[in-house]
């Protein structure tokens, strides 16, 4: 019985400082960015993934979540899907290239397109550096 206590104790010991852990470095989409850093907050572009935080436009919004090319107030419109469709034909692949793979696909169309259908305002991002959409070039 008391072996079980402590047991117990040191289970809510441990889950207590792994919370105290979450909460001074929040991770929101668990990419090992800190929210604080990371340039797309809720979209896995870590270290882990080939989309690692680049940022080919320096706007302080990640590749993985920022299809306004042509940065025209952060939102994405037709003048944004000229430049994917050029892209995607065989043109220059920077921006566009949402998963970083390196080339303009079906994949990162995918990004472009729910970007392009989401409400005006949150089209882009949203990004956790300070700078973003304020300062370019943002680095944090
Ligand atoms: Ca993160
Ligand atoms: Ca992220
Ligand atoms: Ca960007
Ligand atoms: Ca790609």
């Amino acid at each position: 019985m008391k072996l079980k206590l402590i047991t117990l104790v040191s289970l809510f010991a441990l889950g207590f400082a792994l919370n105290a852990h979450a909460g001074a470095v929040a991770d929101a989409d668990t990419d090992l960015v800190p929210d604080q850093y990371d340039n797309c907050d809720g979209v896995a572009n870590g270290p882990g993934e080939l989309s690692n935080q680049v940022d080919s436009d320096l706007d302080g919004y990640g590749n993985a979540c920022d299809a306004d090319y042509v940065d025209a107030g952060f939102a994405v419109n037709v003048a944004d899907f000229a430049i994917f469709l050029a892209a995607f034909q065989g043109g220059p692949t920077t921006v566009t290239d949402h998963d970083g793979d390196g080339a303009t696909a079906v994949s990162d169309f995918a990004v472009f397109l729910a970007a392009f259908q989401a409400p005006v305002g949150s089209q882009v991002g949203p990004s956790g550096l300070a700078c973003a959409g304020v300062t370019n070039p943002c680095v944090p």
